[in-house]
């Protein structure tokens, strides 16, 4: 059973934190501590051109111009997260502690999309959607990251 559990995920803290809410950042990094643990964290500012590549899957989309703009904005803050339960799947556990993507949405759970989020795109944090996903988003962010942990 646990080799199906994916240990790591990738998240993100979106450039809508770090600009309009930079004082909530240290209770946000505390809430994801009762329930993960940091095993990488940086803060960097995305190239266009970068923001475009990491959300490739989405070229085309009607929101893809507005997201790529969103996410070379401003600085971010990426990290390789690792449920504190390890018998807990990590992508499955981080997406259900952002909540939903459309804030409408969010607002109505305990969840951090639903405290901090602004819109459907201002919408504070990234999660990976799957294990390969996992894997290329922490490659994109962290190359030195080791893969046998993983
Ligand atoms: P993410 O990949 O960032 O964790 O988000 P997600 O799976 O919840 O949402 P997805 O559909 O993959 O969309 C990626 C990001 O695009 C922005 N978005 N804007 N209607 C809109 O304006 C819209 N829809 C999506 C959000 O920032 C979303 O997280």
């Amino acid at each position: 059973m646990s080799s199906s559990i994916s240990r790591y995920t990738l998240a993100i803290i979106k450039p809508d934190i770090l600009i309009r809410q930079s004082q909530c950042l240290d209770s946000i990094i505390q809430k994801i501590e009762t329930k993960f643990n940091i095993v990488n964290r940086k803060q960097i500012v995305l190239s266009i051109s970068e923001a475009e590549q990491f959300y490739n899957d989405h070229r085309g989309k009607f929101f893809y111009e507005r997201l790529v703009g969103f996410m070379s904005r401003g600085p971010i803050i990426p990290m390789v997260l690792s449920e504190k339960n390890s018998q807990v799947d990590s992508i499955k556990s981080w997406r259900e502690f952002i909540g939903p993507t459309h804030a409408e949405n969010a607002r109505k759970l305990d969840c951090l999309r639903g405290e901090y989020g602004f819109s459907d795109t201002w919408n504070g944090f990234h999660g990976s959607g799957s294990h390969d996903e996992a894997l290329n988003e922490i490659k994109f962010f962290f190359p030195d990251f080791d893969k046998t942990n993983q």
